[in-house]
């Protein structure tokens, strides 16, 4: 019918999203919960027929593991997977680390919320010498311009470029896409796709592995989903209650306990 469809989806729960740490560039691990969260995506996505030609993924196994834990229940891991550091989450800077919600204690909820949804102003830089230093990871190592910190602007900066060279062309050649990666760099990505303003996109946030499905048209617009989660044009595939639930959780991780 002239229409792609296209599926996000974050991770499940890692370890640090349990312990409510800002994670960035660390490779830490799924939580168990994370494991059952990618299987429960793959039911919906299995009881609405989904299918994918090919996924794309960061260089982190929160959201690679995502990944392949859905293309096993949907017999798929045969498919290309392709992994790009570009799919990578926003680098959270000398955040990395650190418990949220001490960071509030410490710095206030104004500034940590301006760092956390800001569009511009990133977190304070993290130094070379950090253990976290994406420099002393095998995947980042011998990437140039290795960040020491990123706002959601820079990385819209980056997360376009892959869309316009890998992404945009295999949709248009048919092939049928997942996406599985973070919370900002999937804000970035759905930021330009609906168009969403600086303001809009600072009270946005993506709950962990609950697919987002868009339609597109021939130019790639996405076309408004009847269930669609406002101002996105994406439907979350998953009870409405329940989506609104995991949204909140994520938006109160810094909220007071
Ligand atoms: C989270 C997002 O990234 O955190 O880096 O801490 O999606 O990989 O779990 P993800 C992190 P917030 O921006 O929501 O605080």
């Amino acid at each position: 019918n002239g229409h792609y469809t296209l599926v996000l989806v974050r991770h499940g729960e890692s370890q640090w999203n349990k312990e409510n740490r800002f994670t960035g560039w660390v490779d830490v691990p799924l939580a168990e919960t994370g494991i059952d969260e990618a299987k429960r995506a793959s039911n919906s996505l299995k009881s609405e027929g989904f299918s994918f030609d090919v996924m794309f993924t960061s260089l982190l196994q929160r959201a690679i593991k995502t990944g392949l834990l859905i293309l096993e229940d949907l017999g798929l891991l045969w498919i290309p997977v392709d992994k790009d550091w570009r799919l990578n989450e926003r680098h959270y800077g000398a955040l990395q680390g650190l418990n949220k919600k001490e960071t509030v204690e410490k710095h206030g909820s104004e500034q940590v919320n301006l760092w956390r949804r800001s569009y511009d102003t990133p977190p304070p830089p993290m130094s070379p010498d950090s253990p976290y230093w994406a420099g002393n990871q095998p995947q980042h190592k011998s990437l140039k311009d290795l960040p020491s910190t990123e706002c959601l602007k820079d990385t819209v900066a980056r997360v376009l470029p892959w869309w316009k060279e890998v992404c945009a062309p295999a949709i248009k050649s048919g092939r049928k896409v997942l996406v599985a990666a973070h919370g900002n760099s999937l804000r970035a990505l759905v930021k330009y796709l609906d168009g969403l303003s600086d303001e809009e996109i600072c009270s946005l946030n993506i709950p962990t592995a609950i697919p987002l499905v868009y339609k597109l048209d021939k130019n790639l617009k996405p076309v408004r989903a009847e269930g669609a989660y406002a101002p996105l044009s994406g439907r979350y595939l998953g009870d409405p209650e329940m989506v609104r639930n995991a949204i909140e959780g994520v938006a109160n991780q810094t909220g007071k306990k």
